[in-house]
Protein backbone atom coordinates (compact mmCIF):
# COMPACT_ATOMS: atom_id res chain seq x y z
CA UNK A 1 0.00 0.00 0.00
CA UNK A 2 1.69 3.38 -0.78
CA UNK A 3 0.22 6.72 -0.09
CA UNK A 4 -3.17 7.19 1.83
CA UNK A 5 -4.55 10.69 1.70
CA UNK A 6 -6.71 9.63 4.59
CA UNK A 7 -4.00 9.28 6.78
CA UNK A 8 -2.32 12.33 5.88
CA UNK A 9 -6.01 13.77 6.89
CA UNK A 10 -5.86 12.52 9.77
CA UNK A 11 -1.81 13.58 10.43
CA UNK A 12 -3.02 17.16 9.32
CA UNK A 13 -6.16 17.27 11.70
CA UNK A 14 -4.19 15.90 14.90
CA UNK A 15 -1.23 18.60 14.12
CA UNK A 16 -3.86 21.09 13.55
CA UNK A 17 -5.43 20.30 16.80
CA UNK A 18 -2.13 19.91 18.80
CA UNK A 19 -1.14 23.96 17.70
CA UNK A 20 -4.01 25.18 19.27
CA UNK A 21 -2.83 23.39 23.26
CA UNK A 22 -2.23 25.73 25.50
CA UNK A 23 0.87 24.21 26.93
CA UNK A 24 4.56 23.11 25.25
CA UNK A 25 4.93 20.68 27.63
CA UNK A 26 6.78 17.13 26.09
CA UNK A 27 3.71 15.22 23.99
CA UNK A 28 3.68 12.11 22.52
CA UNK A 29 1.29 11.10 20.14
CA UNK A 30 0.83 7.95 17.89
CA UNK A 31 0.13 7.78 14.34
CA UNK A 32 -0.20 4.46 12.81
CA UNK A 33 0.83 3.56 9.38
CA UNK A 34 -1.13 1.89 7.38
CA UNK A 35 -3.93 3.74 9.86
CA UNK A 36 -5.77 1.39 12.15
CA UNK A 37 -8.43 3.48 14.46
CA UNK A 38 -8.11 0.24 16.95
CA UNK A 39 -4.52 0.67 17.75
CA UNK A 40 -3.97 4.50 17.18
CA UNK A 41 -2.81 5.81 20.53
CA UNK A 42 -2.91 2.47 22.36
CA UNK A 43 0.28 2.42 24.28
CA UNK A 44 2.57 4.87 25.43
CA UNK A 45 5.71 5.12 24.08
CA UNK A 46 7.50 6.58 26.89
CA UNK A 47 7.23 3.75 29.26
CA UNK A 48 7.31 0.88 26.78
CA UNK A 49 6.25 -0.47 23.44
CA UNK A 50 3.27 -2.35 21.81
CA UNK A 51 4.80 -5.78 20.79
CA UNK A 52 2.49 -5.42 17.79
CA UNK A 53 4.19 -2.33 16.19
CA UNK A 54 6.47 -3.14 13.74
CA UNK A 55 8.54 -0.20 13.98
CA UNK A 56 8.55 3.13 16.39
CA UNK A 57 9.19 6.03 14.53
CA UNK A 58 10.32 8.81 17.16
CA UNK A 59 10.34 12.49 15.12
CA UNK A 60 9.68 16.17 15.94
CA UNK A 61 6.22 17.54 16.37
CA UNK A 62 4.99 17.98 12.63
CA UNK A 63 7.83 15.83 11.46
CA UNK A 64 9.57 19.24 10.96
CA UNK A 65 13.17 17.83 10.98
CA UNK A 66 15.10 17.09 7.76
CA UNK A 67 16.55 14.73 9.47
CA UNK A 68 13.96 12.54 10.50
CA UNK A 69 12.02 13.34 7.41
CA UNK A 70 14.88 11.47 5.41
CA UNK A 71 13.74 8.01 7.78
CA UNK A 72 9.95 8.95 7.09
CA UNK A 73 11.14 8.53 3.28
CA UNK A 74 12.19 5.56 3.54
CA UNK A 75 9.78 3.93 5.96
CA UNK A 76 7.03 5.60 3.05
CA UNK A 77 9.42 3.72 0.05
CA UNK A 78 9.51 0.79 1.37
CA UNK A 79 6.20 0.81 2.18
CA UNK A 80 6.94 -0.63 6.09
CA UNK A 81 4.30 -0.36 8.84
CA UNK A 82 5.12 2.13 11.77
CA UNK A 83 3.84 4.10 13.91
CA UNK A 84 5.42 8.36 15.02
CA UNK A 85 5.54 9.33 17.94
CA UNK A 86 6.25 13.40 18.52
CA UNK A 87 8.73 14.12 20.85
CA UNK A 88 9.22 17.74 22.12
CA UNK A 89 11.35 19.55 24.44
CA UNK A 90 14.98 20.85 24.79
CA UNK A 91 17.08 19.33 26.25
CA UNK A 92 14.92 16.05 26.13
CA UNK A 93 13.01 14.53 28.03
CA UNK A 94 14.39 11.64 30.40
CA UNK A 95 12.58 9.19 28.72
CA UNK A 96 13.65 9.80 25.08
CA UNK A 97 17.27 10.24 26.59
CA UNK A 98 17.05 6.57 27.21
CA UNK A 99 15.83 5.76 23.77
CA UNK A 100 18.65 7.97 22.08
CA UNK A 101 21.35 9.02 25.11
CA UNK A 102 22.08 11.61 21.93
CA UNK A 103 19.11 13.37 22.39
CA UNK A 104 17.99 13.84 18.91
CA UNK A 105 15.37 12.60 16.41
CA UNK A 106 15.01 10.56 14.22
CA UNK A 107 15.40 7.41 16.47
CA UNK A 108 13.95 3.97 15.50
CA UNK A 109 12.72 0.88 17.84
CA UNK A 110 12.25 -2.35 16.50
CA UNK A 111 9.74 -4.62 19.20
CA UNK A 112 10.15 -7.44 17.42
CA UNK A 113 14.05 -7.21 17.79
CA UNK A 114 14.30 -7.27 21.51
CA UNK A 115 13.46 -3.65 21.21
CA UNK A 116 16.62 -2.62 19.25
CA UNK A 117 16.91 0.89 19.21
CA UNK A 118 18.81 2.82 16.37
CA UNK A 119 19.74 6.36 16.06
CA UNK A 120 21.00 8.89 13.70
CA UNK A 121 19.45 9.50 10.25
CA UNK A 122 21.64 8.18 8.09
CA UNK A 123 21.78 4.59 9.79
CA UNK A 124 18.22 4.40 10.75
CA UNK A 125 17.99 5.02 6.98
CA UNK A 126 20.62 2.10 6.42
CA UNK A 127 19.14 -0.48 8.78
CA UNK A 128 15.86 0.53 6.95
CA UNK A 129 16.88 -1.33 3.58
CA UNK A 130 18.60 -3.84 5.38
CA UNK A 131 15.89 -4.62 7.66
CA UNK A 132 13.17 -4.67 5.29
CA UNK A 133 13.55 -7.44 3.06
CA UNK A 134 13.89 -9.73 5.71
CA UNK A 135 11.27 -8.56 8.00
CA UNK A 136 8.19 -8.24 5.67
CA UNK A 137 9.71 -8.49 2.27
CA UNK A 138 9.58 -4.29 0.97
CA UNK A 139 9.16 -4.55 -2.99
CA UNK A 140 11.87 -2.33 -3.27
CA UNK A 141 15.23 -0.97 -2.01
CA UNK A 142 17.02 2.49 -1.96
CA UNK A 143 21.00 0.54 -1.51
CA UNK A 144 21.95 -0.93 -3.82
CA UNK A 145 24.50 -4.37 -3.23
CA UNK A 146 27.60 -3.60 -4.86
CA UNK A 147 30.04 -2.16 -3.02
CA UNK A 148 30.83 0.20 -5.25
CA UNK A 149 27.54 1.50 -5.45
CA UNK A 150 27.57 1.61 -1.49
CA UNK A 151 30.05 3.55 -1.07
CA UNK A 152 29.40 6.14 -4.02
CA UNK A 153 26.32 6.75 -1.71
CA UNK A 154 27.90 7.08 1.31
CA UNK A 155 30.42 9.65 -0.04
CA UNK A 156 27.69 11.74 -1.25
CA UNK A 157 25.70 11.16 2.06
CA UNK A 158 28.84 12.92 4.09
CA UNK A 159 29.04 15.31 1.69
CA UNK A 160 25.71 16.71 2.58
CA UNK A 161 26.22 16.42 6.25
CA UNK A 162 29.99 17.69 6.62
CA UNK A 163 30.06 20.26 3.49
CA UNK A 164 27.35 21.15 2.21
CA UNK A 165 24.22 21.91 4.79
CA UNK A 166 27.04 23.95 6.99
CA UNK A 167 27.63 25.84 3.91
CA UNK A 168 23.75 26.39 3.73
CA UNK A 169 23.25 28.07 6.61
CA UNK A 170 26.41 29.99 6.81
CA UNK A 171 24.90 31.81 4.12
CA UNK A 172 21.16 31.70 5.18
CA UNK A 173 22.26 33.07 8.89
CA UNK A 174 24.78 35.92 7.31
CA UNK A 175 23.49 39.34 8.64
CA UNK A 176 26.72 40.77 6.86
CA UNK A 177 25.30 41.31 3.07
CA UNK A 178 28.60 42.36 1.86
CA UNK A 179 29.33 38.52 2.59
CA UNK A 180 26.29 37.17 1.17
CA UNK A 181 27.98 36.80 -2.62
CA UNK A 182 31.28 34.60 -1.25
CA UNK A 183 29.18 32.69 1.19
CA UNK A 184 26.31 31.83 -1.44
CA UNK A 185 29.12 30.99 -3.97
CA UNK A 186 30.53 28.75 -1.23
CA UNK A 187 27.23 26.81 -1.06
CA UNK A 188 26.93 26.51 -5.11
CA UNK A 189 30.64 24.91 -4.84
CA UNK A 190 29.08 22.24 -2.71
CA UNK A 191 26.18 21.72 -4.54
CA UNK A 192 27.85 21.40 -7.98
CA UNK A 193 29.46 17.92 -6.47
CA UNK A 194 25.81 16.98 -6.98
CA UNK A 195 25.76 18.49 -10.59
CA UNK A 196 28.39 16.44 -10.96
CA UNK A 197 27.37 12.89 -9.65
CA UNK A 198 23.95 13.16 -12.04
CA UNK A 199 26.64 13.84 -15.26
CA UNK A 200 27.82 10.62 -14.46
CA UNK A 201 25.41 8.68 -13.57
CA UNK A 202 23.60 9.48 -16.46
CA UNK A 203 20.66 10.55 -13.65
CA UNK A 204 18.02 10.70 -13.72
CA UNK A 205 18.70 10.33 -9.69
CA UNK A 206 22.33 10.75 -7.76
CA UNK A 207 23.32 6.85 -8.75
CA UNK A 208 21.29 6.86 -12.24
CA UNK A 209 17.65 4.95 -12.98
CA UNK A 210 17.44 3.86 -9.41
CA UNK A 211 16.29 6.29 -6.39
CA UNK A 212 18.39 5.50 -3.19
CA UNK A 213 19.44 7.03 -0.32
CA UNK A 214 21.89 9.41 -1.82
CA UNK A 215 18.39 10.75 -3.44
CA UNK A 216 16.46 10.88 0.23
CA UNK A 217 19.60 12.37 2.18
CA UNK A 218 19.71 15.46 0.37
CA UNK A 219 15.89 15.89 -0.38
CA UNK A 220 14.98 17.43 2.71
CA UNK A 221 17.72 19.99 3.07
CA UNK A 222 16.72 21.37 -0.82
CA UNK A 223 13.47 21.72 0.21
CA UNK A 224 13.95 23.95 2.95
CA UNK A 225 17.09 25.77 1.11
CA UNK A 226 15.01 26.65 -2.01
CA UNK A 227 11.89 28.24 0.25
CA UNK A 228 14.03 29.64 2.94
CA UNK A 229 16.76 31.10 0.36
CA UNK A 230 13.98 32.65 -1.99
CA UNK A 231 12.41 34.03 1.23
CA UNK A 232 14.96 35.72 3.19
CA UNK A 233 17.97 35.93 0.47
CA UNK A 234 16.19 36.47 -2.51
CA UNK A 235 18.36 34.03 -3.50
CA UNK A 236 17.57 31.32 -6.19
CA UNK A 237 19.83 28.36 -7.61
CA UNK A 238 20.28 28.77 -11.57
CA UNK A 239 19.04 27.09 -13.88
CA UNK A 240 22.39 27.34 -15.98
CA UNK A 241 24.16 26.69 -13.05
CA UNK A 242 22.41 23.84 -11.67
CA UNK A 243 20.23 22.15 -14.92
CA UNK A 244 20.26 18.66 -13.81
CA UNK A 245 19.89 19.06 -10.15
CA UNK A 246 16.54 21.44 -10.56
CA UNK A 247 15.81 18.46 -12.68
CA UNK A 248 16.52 15.84 -10.00
CA UNK A 249 14.59 18.09 -7.13
CA UNK A 250 11.48 18.38 -9.64
CA UNK A 251 11.28 14.89 -10.35
CA UNK A 252 12.06 13.38 -6.68
CA UNK A 253 9.09 16.17 -5.28
CA UNK A 254 6.35 14.16 -7.60
CA UNK A 255 7.32 11.30 -5.63
CA UNK A 256 4.35 10.25 -2.81
CA UNK A 257 6.90 9.72 0.05
CA UNK A 258 8.62 13.02 -0.46
CA UNK A 259 5.43 15.00 -0.55
CA UNK A 260 4.16 13.32 2.45
CA UNK A 261 7.59 14.15 4.36
CA UNK A 262 7.21 18.07 2.68
CA UNK A 263 6.45 20.77 5.25
CA UNK A 264 4.17 24.05 3.40
CA UNK A 265 6.33 27.14 2.66
CA UNK A 266 4.73 29.27 5.47
CA UNK A 267 6.01 26.42 8.25
CA UNK A 268 9.56 26.25 6.65
CA UNK A 269 9.48 29.87 7.05
CA UNK A 270 8.06 30.26 10.38
CA UNK A 271 10.92 27.82 11.83
CA UNK A 272 13.70 29.84 9.82
CA UNK A 273 12.48 32.79 11.10
CA UNK A 274 12.92 31.68 14.38
CA UNK A 275 16.85 30.73 13.49
CA UNK A 276 17.40 34.14 11.55
CA UNK A 277 16.57 35.80 14.76
CA UNK A 278 18.97 34.19 16.96
CA UNK A 279 22.53 33.98 17.08
CA UNK A 280 22.57 31.22 15.39
CA UNK A 281 25.89 28.82 14.23
CA UNK A 282 25.59 25.53 12.55
CA UNK A 283 23.78 22.82 14.81
CA UNK A 284 23.59 25.34 17.65
CA UNK A 285 20.32 24.29 18.98
CA UNK A 286 21.45 20.98 19.58
CA UNK A 287 21.20 20.78 23.49
CA UNK A 288 21.95 17.03 23.62
CA UNK A 289 25.49 16.89 22.06
N1 LIG B 1 23.23 13.76 13.01
C1 LIG B 1 21.87 13.66 13.43
C2 LIG B 1 21.26 15.04 13.52
C3 LIG B 1 19.81 14.99 14.04
C4 LIG B 1 19.38 16.34 14.63
O1 LIG B 1 20.19 17.26 14.80
N2 LIG B 1 18.09 16.43 14.97
C5 LIG B 1 17.62 17.61 15.66
C6 LIG B 1 16.23 18.02 15.21
S1 LIG B 1 16.21 18.52 13.51
C7 LIG B 1 17.51 17.28 17.15
O2 LIG B 1 16.91 16.30 17.51
N3 LIG B 1 18.13 18.11 17.99
C8 LIG B 1 18.10 17.93 19.41
C9 LIG B 1 17.42 19.04 20.08
O3 LIG B 1 16.94 19.91 19.37
O4 LIG B 1 17.31 18.99 21.31
C10 LIG B 1 21.10 12.76 12.45
O5 LIG B 1 21.49 12.69 11.28
O6 LIG B 1 20.14 12.09 12.88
Amino acid sequence: MRSIPLQAGILALLQIVDGLLPFSTTKTRHYLFPASPLRMGGYDATVGTNPSTPIQFFTTPGNTCPYAARTFIVLKELDLPFDMTEVSGRPKPDWYLKINPRGKVPAIRVPALENEVIYESAICCEFLCDHAPASIGAPTTLLPDDSVSRARIRLLNDHCDNVFTKTQFTFLMNKDEVKDRELSLEMENALLVYEEALKRSGGPFMMGKQFTLADVHLLPFILRLKVSLYHFKNYELSLEKFPKFLAWYDLCSQRESVKEASLTEEKIIEIYEMFTKMDYSFGGLNRNK
